[in-house]
Protein backbone atom coordinates (compact mmCIF):
# COMPACT_ATOMS: atom_id res chain seq x y z
CA UNK A 1 0.00 0.00 0.00
CA UNK A 2 1.28 3.42 -0.63
CA UNK A 3 1.40 6.16 1.57
CA UNK A 4 1.36 9.89 1.14
CA UNK A 5 0.48 12.57 3.65
CA UNK A 6 -0.96 15.10 1.13
CA UNK A 7 -1.76 12.67 -1.71
CA UNK A 8 -3.25 15.28 -3.94
CA UNK A 9 -0.21 17.50 -4.50
CA UNK A 10 2.36 14.96 -4.13
CA UNK A 11 1.05 13.05 -6.88
CA UNK A 12 -0.33 15.48 -8.92
CA UNK A 13 0.30 15.69 -12.62
CA UNK A 14 3.15 17.68 -13.42
CA UNK A 15 0.95 20.12 -15.18
CA UNK A 16 -0.87 21.17 -12.14
CA UNK A 17 2.59 21.26 -9.92
CA UNK A 18 3.66 24.06 -12.62
CA UNK A 19 -0.08 25.64 -12.54
CA UNK A 20 0.28 25.84 -8.50
CA UNK A 21 3.81 27.26 -9.33
CA UNK A 22 2.96 29.74 -11.68
CA UNK A 23 0.41 31.19 -9.44
CA UNK A 24 2.81 31.62 -6.45
CA UNK A 25 5.29 33.20 -7.76
CA UNK A 26 3.64 36.08 -9.06
CA UNK A 27 2.18 36.85 -5.60
CA UNK A 28 5.91 35.87 -4.04
CA UNK A 29 7.63 38.01 -6.54
CA UNK A 30 5.10 41.30 -5.64
CA UNK A 31 5.54 40.16 -1.94
CA UNK A 32 9.22 40.00 -2.04
CA UNK A 33 9.43 43.31 -3.70
CA UNK A 34 7.07 45.24 -1.80
CA UNK A 35 8.33 44.30 1.56
CA UNK A 36 12.22 43.44 1.17
CA UNK A 37 14.16 46.78 0.24
CA UNK A 38 17.45 44.74 -0.13
CA UNK A 39 15.85 42.23 -2.44
CA UNK A 40 14.20 45.34 -4.46
CA UNK A 41 17.39 47.47 -5.26
CA UNK A 42 19.10 43.94 -6.45
CA UNK A 43 15.81 44.00 -8.94
CA UNK A 44 15.84 47.64 -9.41
CA UNK A 45 19.79 47.08 -10.29
CA UNK A 46 18.99 44.00 -13.18
CA UNK A 47 15.68 46.35 -14.53
CA UNK A 48 13.58 43.53 -13.54
CA UNK A 49 9.77 44.89 -11.84
CA UNK A 50 7.49 42.52 -10.43
CA UNK A 51 5.33 42.72 -13.76
CA UNK A 52 7.57 40.37 -16.04
CA UNK A 53 7.26 37.56 -13.71
CA UNK A 54 4.64 35.93 -15.03
CA UNK A 55 5.52 32.42 -14.85
CA UNK A 56 7.96 30.31 -13.26
CA UNK A 57 9.64 30.80 -16.84
CA UNK A 58 10.76 34.00 -15.71
CA UNK A 59 12.43 32.83 -12.67
CA UNK A 60 15.27 33.39 -14.64
CA UNK A 61 15.03 37.27 -15.01
CA UNK A 62 15.41 37.16 -11.68
CA UNK A 63 18.69 38.20 -9.27
CA UNK A 64 20.70 35.61 -7.63
CA UNK A 65 20.91 35.90 -3.56
CA UNK A 66 24.12 34.09 -1.84
CA UNK A 67 25.32 33.34 1.56
CA UNK A 68 27.04 36.57 1.46
CA UNK A 69 24.24 38.94 0.98
CA UNK A 70 22.65 36.79 4.11
CA UNK A 71 25.90 38.16 5.46
CA UNK A 72 25.30 41.76 4.50
CA UNK A 73 21.95 42.29 5.37
CA UNK A 74 22.66 40.39 8.53
CA UNK A 75 20.18 40.35 10.71
CA UNK A 76 16.98 41.66 10.21
CA UNK A 77 17.39 42.87 6.18
CA UNK A 78 16.14 40.25 4.54
CA UNK A 79 12.94 39.86 6.78
CA UNK A 80 9.56 39.67 4.97
CA UNK A 81 7.40 40.94 7.43
CA UNK A 82 6.88 43.05 10.66
CA UNK A 83 8.52 41.21 13.76
CA UNK A 84 5.60 40.86 15.36
CA UNK A 85 4.44 38.39 12.65
CA UNK A 86 7.43 36.11 13.55
CA UNK A 87 7.07 33.22 16.34
CA UNK A 88 10.44 31.53 15.82
CA UNK A 89 14.29 31.95 14.44
CA UNK A 90 17.08 29.19 13.32
CA UNK A 91 20.30 29.90 12.73
CA UNK A 92 23.30 27.85 11.04
CA UNK A 93 26.02 26.84 13.03
CA UNK A 94 28.33 28.72 11.08
CA UNK A 95 32.02 29.34 12.59
CA UNK A 96 33.12 31.40 10.49
CA UNK A 97 31.69 35.14 9.91
CA UNK A 98 28.14 35.86 10.80
CA UNK A 99 25.48 33.08 11.24
CA UNK A 100 22.67 32.97 8.97
CA UNK A 101 19.67 33.44 10.78
CA UNK A 102 16.02 32.77 9.35
CA UNK A 103 12.68 33.67 10.51
CA UNK A 104 9.42 32.14 10.28
CA UNK A 105 5.83 32.68 10.71
CA UNK A 106 3.35 30.52 11.92
CA UNK A 107 1.90 30.18 8.56
CA UNK A 108 5.90 28.78 7.57
CA UNK A 109 6.50 26.51 10.42
CA UNK A 110 3.41 24.97 9.55
CA UNK A 111 4.32 24.43 5.76
CA UNK A 112 8.13 23.23 7.03
CA UNK A 113 6.16 20.84 9.61
CA UNK A 114 3.95 19.80 6.21
CA UNK A 115 7.31 18.75 4.49
CA UNK A 116 8.72 16.98 7.10
CA UNK A 117 5.70 14.90 7.92
CA UNK A 118 5.34 14.40 4.19
CA UNK A 119 9.11 12.64 4.45
CA UNK A 120 8.16 10.74 7.54
CA UNK A 121 5.26 9.35 5.60
CA UNK A 122 7.20 8.04 2.71
CA UNK A 123 9.99 6.46 5.19
CA UNK A 124 6.76 4.11 5.67
CA UNK A 125 5.59 6.50 9.39
CA UNK A 126 1.97 6.77 10.46
CA UNK A 127 0.37 7.36 13.89
CA UNK A 128 1.17 4.03 14.67
CA UNK A 129 4.58 4.98 14.96
CA UNK A 130 7.12 5.94 17.84
CA UNK A 131 9.47 8.54 16.21
CA UNK A 132 12.59 9.34 17.73
CA UNK A 133 14.53 12.68 16.97
CA UNK A 134 18.00 12.71 18.03
CA UNK A 135 18.76 15.44 15.80
CA UNK A 136 19.86 18.61 17.87
CA UNK A 137 17.12 20.97 19.32
CA UNK A 138 17.82 24.39 19.59
CA UNK A 139 19.05 26.68 16.74
CA UNK A 140 19.45 23.72 14.84
CA UNK A 141 16.32 23.15 12.46
CA UNK A 142 16.87 19.22 12.43
CA UNK A 143 15.06 18.55 15.76
CA UNK A 144 12.65 21.01 15.89
CA UNK A 145 11.86 20.34 12.08
CA UNK A 146 11.50 16.57 12.32
CA UNK A 147 9.75 17.09 15.76
CA UNK A 148 6.94 19.04 14.45
CA UNK A 149 6.47 16.57 11.59
CA UNK A 150 6.27 14.09 13.74
CA UNK A 151 3.76 15.69 15.65
CA UNK A 152 1.60 16.32 12.55
CA UNK A 153 1.77 12.29 11.63
CA UNK A 154 0.78 11.38 15.06
CA UNK A 155 3.81 9.71 15.78
CA UNK A 156 4.57 9.10 19.49
CA UNK A 157 7.15 11.60 19.56
CA UNK A 158 10.40 11.32 21.70
CA UNK A 159 12.43 14.65 21.81
CA UNK A 160 15.70 13.08 22.58
CA UNK A 161 17.88 16.29 20.78
CA UNK A 162 21.66 14.59 19.65
CA UNK A 163 23.58 13.20 22.42
CA UNK A 164 23.76 11.34 25.53
CA UNK A 165 24.31 7.70 23.69
CA UNK A 166 23.25 5.38 26.26
CA UNK A 167 19.99 7.22 27.01
CA UNK A 168 19.36 7.39 23.31
CA UNK A 169 19.65 3.72 23.23
CA UNK A 170 18.11 3.15 26.98
CA UNK A 171 14.64 4.63 25.37
CA UNK A 172 14.69 2.90 21.93
CA UNK A 173 14.86 -0.44 23.60
CA UNK A 174 12.46 0.39 26.35
CA UNK A 175 10.03 2.38 24.33
CA UNK A 176 10.20 0.25 21.25
CA UNK A 177 11.53 3.39 18.86
CA UNK A 178 10.13 2.55 15.45
CA UNK A 179 11.40 5.60 13.46
CA UNK A 180 15.00 7.45 14.13
CA UNK A 181 16.01 10.73 13.03
CA UNK A 182 19.44 11.40 12.96
CA UNK A 183 22.56 12.76 11.44
CA UNK A 184 24.15 9.94 9.26
CA UNK A 185 26.84 9.93 11.45
CA UNK A 186 25.35 9.47 14.43
CA UNK A 187 23.27 6.92 13.29
CA UNK A 188 26.44 4.78 12.28
CA UNK A 189 27.91 5.51 15.72
CA UNK A 190 24.58 4.68 17.36
CA UNK A 191 24.64 1.11 15.16
CA UNK A 192 28.03 0.82 16.42
CA UNK A 193 27.57 1.11 20.22
CA UNK A 194 24.60 -0.94 19.89
CA UNK A 195 26.54 -3.82 18.80
CA UNK A 196 29.46 -2.90 21.46
CA UNK A 197 26.69 -3.34 23.99
CA UNK A 198 25.88 -7.27 23.03
CA UNK A 199 22.47 -5.84 20.72
CA UNK A 200 21.71 -7.66 17.46
CA UNK A 201 20.11 -5.93 14.91
CA UNK A 202 16.94 -7.57 15.02
CA UNK A 203 16.65 -6.98 19.10
CA UNK A 204 15.13 -3.03 18.64
CA UNK A 205 12.50 -2.36 16.49
CA UNK A 206 13.96 0.40 14.32
CA UNK A 207 12.21 -0.09 11.21
CA UNK A 208 13.29 3.13 8.97
CA UNK A 209 15.43 6.22 9.61
CA UNK A 210 15.40 9.36 8.58
CA UNK A 211 19.51 10.83 8.19
CA UNK A 212 20.37 14.19 6.10
CA UNK A 213 22.38 17.41 6.87
CA UNK A 214 25.41 16.20 5.74
CA UNK A 215 27.01 14.15 2.97
CA UNK A 216 26.96 10.34 2.84
CA UNK A 217 27.19 7.57 0.56
CA UNK A 218 25.53 4.61 -0.37
CA UNK A 219 28.01 2.65 1.13
CA UNK A 220 27.32 4.00 4.23
CA UNK A 221 23.79 3.45 4.36
CA UNK A 222 24.34 -0.34 3.92
CA UNK A 223 26.17 0.15 6.54
CA UNK A 224 23.73 1.72 8.70
CA UNK A 225 20.57 -0.18 7.55
CA UNK A 226 22.60 -3.03 8.49
CA UNK A 227 23.88 -2.10 12.10
CA UNK A 228 20.36 -0.99 12.54
CA UNK A 229 18.34 -3.14 10.43
CA UNK A 230 16.09 -0.58 9.44
CA UNK A 231 15.62 0.98 5.88
CA UNK A 232 17.76 4.69 5.81
CA UNK A 233 15.91 7.10 4.03
CA UNK A 234 18.05 10.68 3.10
CA UNK A 235 16.71 13.88 3.93
CA UNK A 236 17.86 17.41 2.56
CA UNK A 237 17.18 21.29 3.47
CA UNK A 238 18.97 24.16 4.84
CA UNK A 239 18.59 26.82 7.36
CA UNK A 240 17.78 29.36 4.96
CA UNK A 241 15.17 27.28 3.27
CA UNK A 242 13.65 26.66 6.58
CA UNK A 243 15.42 23.40 7.80
CA UNK A 244 14.91 19.81 6.58
CA UNK A 245 12.06 18.62 4.50
CA UNK A 246 12.42 20.63 1.36
CA UNK A 247 13.84 17.23 -0.18
CA UNK A 248 13.36 13.55 0.99
CA UNK A 249 13.54 9.66 -0.17
CA UNK A 250 10.74 7.64 -0.99
CA UNK A 251 10.63 3.48 -1.09
CA UNK A 252 12.80 3.78 -4.15
CA UNK A 253 15.43 5.48 -2.48
CA UNK A 254 16.87 6.39 -5.93
CA UNK A 255 16.98 10.66 -5.23
CA UNK A 256 15.05 13.11 -3.44
CA UNK A 257 11.55 14.70 -4.15
CA UNK A 258 11.84 17.92 -3.68
CA UNK A 259 8.16 19.79 -2.71
CA UNK A 260 8.27 21.34 -5.50
CA UNK A 261 4.64 23.35 -4.53
CA UNK A 262 6.54 24.98 -1.68
CA UNK A 263 10.01 25.86 -3.66
CA UNK A 264 11.04 26.16 -6.91
CA UNK A 265 14.55 24.47 -8.28
CA UNK A 266 16.75 25.37 -10.83
CA UNK A 267 20.62 24.15 -11.58
CA UNK A 268 23.36 26.46 -12.56
CA UNK A 269 26.65 26.75 -13.70
CA UNK A 270 28.20 27.99 -10.67
CA UNK A 271 30.35 29.85 -12.69
CA UNK A 272 28.52 31.52 -15.25
CA UNK A 273 25.13 31.55 -13.19
CA UNK A 274 23.95 30.32 -16.48
CA UNK A 275 20.42 27.86 -15.80
CA UNK A 276 21.25 24.19 -17.70
CA UNK A 277 19.00 21.78 -18.43
CA UNK A 278 17.04 19.08 -16.62
CA UNK A 279 19.77 15.89 -16.70
CA UNK A 280 22.64 18.62 -16.01
CA UNK A 281 25.03 18.51 -12.74
CA UNK A 282 25.77 21.75 -11.58
CA UNK A 283 24.22 24.25 -8.24
CA UNK A 284 20.89 23.83 -6.60
CA UNK A 285 19.14 27.10 -6.40
CA UNK A 286 15.71 27.43 -4.91
CA UNK A 287 13.34 30.39 -4.69
CA UNK A 288 10.55 29.88 -2.08
CA UNK A 289 7.20 30.04 -3.34
CA UNK A 290 5.52 30.87 -0.37
CA UNK A 291 7.15 31.91 2.27
CA UNK A 292 6.53 34.98 4.86
CA UNK A 293 9.17 35.17 6.96
CA UNK A 294 12.54 34.52 5.17
CA UNK A 295 11.19 34.56 1.48
CA UNK A 296 14.28 33.96 -0.57
CA UNK A 297 14.46 34.46 -4.55
CA UNK A 298 16.68 32.19 -6.47
CA UNK A 299 19.10 31.54 -3.13
CA UNK A 300 22.38 29.29 -4.19
CA UNK A 301 23.06 26.88 -2.28
CA UNK A 302 26.13 25.92 -3.62
CA UNK A 303 25.11 22.22 -3.20
CA UNK A 304 26.03 20.45 -6.48
CA UNK A 305 23.77 18.04 -7.72
CA UNK A 306 20.99 16.97 -10.55
CA UNK A 307 17.33 17.04 -11.05
CA UNK A 308 15.50 14.29 -12.80
CA UNK A 309 11.83 14.45 -13.80
CA UNK A 310 11.80 10.15 -14.31
CA UNK A 311 8.71 8.57 -13.32
CA UNK A 312 8.91 7.38 -9.49
CA UNK A 313 7.29 3.91 -8.86
CA UNK A 314 6.27 5.67 -4.96
CA UNK A 315 4.03 7.82 -7.33
CA UNK A 316 5.17 11.00 -6.38
CA UNK A 317 5.47 13.31 -9.18
CA UNK A 318 7.42 15.63 -7.70
CA UNK A 319 11.34 16.38 -9.03
CA UNK A 320 14.11 14.54 -7.63
CA UNK A 321 17.57 15.73 -7.07
CA UNK A 322 20.30 13.14 -6.17
CA UNK A 323 22.26 13.09 -2.94
CA UNK A 324 24.33 16.51 -3.09
CA UNK A 325 27.84 14.99 -4.89
CA UNK A 326 29.81 17.60 -3.19
CA UNK A 327 29.57 21.48 -2.49
CA UNK A 328 30.83 24.25 -4.89
CA UNK A 329 32.54 25.64 -2.10
CA UNK A 330 33.67 21.93 -0.10
CA UNK A 331 35.28 20.91 -3.05
CA UNK A 332 38.96 20.77 -2.13
CA UNK A 333 41.76 21.50 -4.41
CA UNK A 334 44.34 19.48 -3.50
CA UNK A 335 48.06 19.55 -5.56
CA UNK A 336 45.66 21.09 -8.82
CA UNK A 337 43.23 17.74 -8.35
CA UNK A 338 39.74 18.26 -7.21
CA UNK A 339 38.65 16.07 -4.35
CA UNK A 340 35.53 15.36 -2.67
CA UNK A 341 35.25 14.22 0.79
CA UNK A 342 32.58 11.66 -0.33
CA UNK A 343 35.04 9.94 -2.63
CA UNK A 344 37.30 9.15 -0.40
CA UNK A 345 34.32 7.67 2.20
CA UNK A 346 33.26 5.60 -0.51
CA UNK A 347 36.82 3.94 -1.12
CA UNK A 348 37.22 3.68 2.79
CA UNK A 349 34.01 1.70 2.81
CA UNK A 350 34.55 -0.39 -0.37
CA UNK A 351 37.84 -1.48 1.26
CA UNK A 352 36.37 -2.50 4.83
CA UNK A 353 36.96 0.27 6.82
CA UNK A 354 34.77 2.55 8.92
CA UNK A 355 33.74 5.90 8.15
CA UNK A 356 35.55 6.76 10.87
CA UNK A 357 38.03 9.33 9.59
CA UNK A 358 39.35 12.36 9.75
CA UNK A 359 41.21 14.51 6.23
CA UNK A 360 44.12 16.91 6.96
CA UNK A 361 45.29 18.80 4.35
CA UNK A 362 47.71 21.75 4.38
CA UNK A 363 50.59 23.15 3.07
CA UNK A 364 54.72 23.23 3.38
CA UNK A 365 56.91 24.64 1.76
CA UNK A 366 54.22 25.60 -1.14
CA UNK A 367 53.36 22.22 -1.63
CA UNK A 368 50.08 20.71 -0.90
CA UNK A 369 49.78 17.73 2.21
CA UNK A 370 47.32 15.31 2.44
CA UNK A 371 46.55 13.02 5.15
CA UNK A 372 44.07 10.59 5.80
CA UNK A 373 43.54 8.98 9.55
CA UNK A 374 41.30 6.16 9.32
CA UNK A 375 40.57 3.65 12.38
CA UNK A 376 41.94 0.51 11.70
CA UNK A 377 39.01 -2.16 11.92
CA UNK A 378 40.25 -5.16 14.43
CA UNK A 379 40.12 -7.66 11.71
CA UNK A 380 42.72 -5.54 10.06
CA UNK A 381 44.58 -4.65 13.30
CA UNK A 382 48.49 -6.49 13.75
CA UNK A 383 51.39 -5.75 16.00
CA UNK A 384 52.94 -6.15 12.51
CA UNK A 385 54.45 -3.09 11.68
CA UNK A 386 55.15 -4.56 8.45
CA UNK A 387 51.68 -5.54 8.18
CA UNK A 388 50.19 -2.83 9.20
CA UNK A 389 52.28 -0.91 6.69
CA UNK A 390 50.52 -3.15 3.97
CA UNK A 391 47.45 -2.15 4.66
CA UNK A 392 48.18 1.69 4.35
CA UNK A 393 49.92 0.86 1.39
CA UNK A 394 46.75 -0.37 -0.49
CA UNK A 395 44.52 1.89 0.82
CA UNK A 396 46.79 4.60 -0.56
CA UNK A 397 46.51 2.78 -4.09
CA UNK A 398 42.78 2.60 -3.62
CA UNK A 399 42.47 6.08 -3.30
CA UNK A 400 44.73 7.12 -5.94
CA UNK A 401 43.07 5.37 -8.22
CA UNK A 402 40.04 6.93 -7.13
CA UNK A 403 41.25 10.70 -7.01
CA UNK A 404 44.16 10.18 -8.75
CA UNK A 405 45.99 11.83 -6.04
CA UNK A 406 47.84 9.47 -3.34
CA UNK A 407 47.00 10.52 0.13
CA UNK A 408 49.28 9.41 3.34
CA UNK A 409 46.98 7.16 5.46
CA UNK A 410 47.95 6.88 8.40
CA UNK A 411 45.49 3.61 10.38
CA UNK A 412 44.98 4.55 13.71
CA UNK A 413 43.62 2.17 16.84
CA UNK A 414 40.01 1.86 16.56
CA UNK A 415 37.96 4.69 18.91
CA UNK A 416 40.61 7.04 18.62
CA UNK A 417 38.72 9.56 16.09
CA UNK A 418 36.43 11.90 18.01
CA UNK A 419 32.71 10.65 17.99
CA UNK A 420 30.26 13.16 16.52
CA UNK A 421 26.82 13.77 17.51
CA UNK A 422 25.74 16.08 14.79
CA UNK A 423 27.60 16.94 12.14
CA UNK A 424 31.24 15.13 11.95
CA UNK A 425 34.50 17.06 11.55
CA UNK A 426 35.54 15.50 8.50
CA UNK A 427 37.55 17.84 7.19
CA UNK A 428 40.60 20.04 8.44
CA UNK A 429 41.97 22.36 5.89
CA UNK A 430 44.76 24.08 7.58
CA UNK A 431 45.61 26.13 4.33
CA UNK A 432 42.80 28.18 4.90
CA UNK A 433 44.32 29.22 8.45
CA UNK A 434 47.55 30.73 7.08
O1 LIG B 1 21.44 20.66 7.79
C1 LIG B 1 19.06 21.05 7.63
C2 LIG B 1 18.80 19.62 7.83
C3 LIG B 1 18.56 19.12 9.11
C4 LIG B 1 18.73 18.75 6.72
C5 LIG B 1 18.28 17.77 9.29
C6 LIG B 1 18.44 17.41 6.91
C7 LIG B 1 18.21 16.92 8.19
P1 LIG B 1 22.11 23.56 7.56
O2 LIG B 1 22.75 23.33 8.86
O3 LIG B 1 21.79 24.95 7.16
O4 LIG B 1 20.72 22.81 7.47
O5 LIG B 1 23.02 22.89 6.45
C8 LIG B 1 22.62 22.84 5.12
O6 LIG B 1 23.85 20.78 4.79
O7 LIG B 1 23.40 23.04 2.06
C9 LIG B 1 23.99 20.69 2.44
O8 LIG B 1 25.29 21.07 2.04
C10 LIG B 1 24.06 19.87 3.72
N1 LIG B 1 23.01 18.85 3.71
C11 LIG B 1 21.77 18.92 4.22
N2 LIG B 1 21.11 17.75 4.01
C12 LIG B 1 21.96 16.94 3.34
C13 LIG B 1 21.89 15.62 2.82
C14 LIG B 1 20.53 21.45 7.64
N3 LIG B 1 20.80 14.85 2.96
C15 LIG B 1 23.64 22.11 4.29
N4 LIG B 1 22.97 15.14 2.18
C16 LIG B 1 23.17 21.91 2.85
C17 LIG B 1 24.08 15.89 2.01
C18 LIG B 1 23.17 17.65 3.13
N5 LIG B 1 24.21 17.12 2.47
Amino acid sequence: MKNYYQPEIETAPYEKIREIQNEKIVKQVKYVYGNVPYYRNLMEKKGVTPDDIKSVDDIKKLPFLSKDDLREAYPYGLLGTDLKNIVRIHSTSGTTGKRVVAFYTQHDIDLWEDCCARAIVAAGGSDEDICQVCYGYGLFTGGSGLHGGSHKVGCMTLPMSSGNTDRQIQFMMDLGSTIICCTPSYAAYIGETLAEKGYKPSDNKLKAGIFGAEPWTEEMRQEIEKSLGIKAYDIYGLTETSGPGVAFECEEQTGMHINEDHFYAEIIDPDTGEVLPEGSKGELVFTSLDKEGFPLLRYRTKDICILSREKCSCGRTFVKMTKPLGRSDDMMIIRGVNVFPSQIETVLLKEGYTPNYQIVVDRVNNTDTFDIYVECPAELFSDKVSEMQTHEKNLNTAMRSMLGIGPKIHLVAPKTIERSEGKAVRVIDKRKLH
